[in-house]
């Protein structure tokens, strides 16, 4: 039905961005059946954290950086990772639209973010985490999931 409905980009993205804010323990569950609670030492916690302070679980937040943008739940940036066609000399590591890092299945944002965690730099690649999380007791972010 969607597809049919699909008439013009702007009207496909309004579609394709139902169900934007997770709970926190949403979250949780598709992490987890995803494989990133644990994945290289990043329990759960972290990654909720990170998501909190960054977009409040938003699935369709983007930021604009002047040169480069963040987008999803998990602010993933067009000068490394993804591509939207309109950041300088973008990388493109994740091999992805930027686009679909706004819609309501976080199971690409969530395999980005396994490759954003594989660099030297690990989870401090995002500066939200390093100045909201880390090193910080996360245990409030489980309660009750
Ligand atoms: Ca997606």
């Amino acid at each position: 039905m969607k597809v049919f409905l699909c008439l013009g980009f702007l009207l496909c993205f309004y579609l394709g961005s139902e169900a934007k804010v997770l709970s926190r323990c949403e979250l949780k569950k598709i992490l987890k059946k995803a494989g990133l609670d644990g994945y290289r030492g990043y329990s759960a916690a972290n990654w909720m954290c990170l998501a909190y302070h960054v977009s409040n679980y938003n699935t369709t937040a983007v930021n604009n950086n002047g040169p480069s943008r963040d987008y999803g739940i998990f602010q993933i940036n067009s000068q490394l990772w993804c591509n939207d066609g309109k950041t300088l000399g973008a990388v493109n590591a994740c091999q992805i639209n930027c686009q679909s890092l706004l819609n309501d299945d976080i199971n690409d944002d969530i395999e980005c973010s396994k490759r954003v965690v594989r660099d030297p730099n690990g989870i401090s690649a995002w500066d939200a985490w390093k100045y909201n999380c880390k090193g910080r007791d996360l245990s409030h972010f489980l309660t009750g999931c």
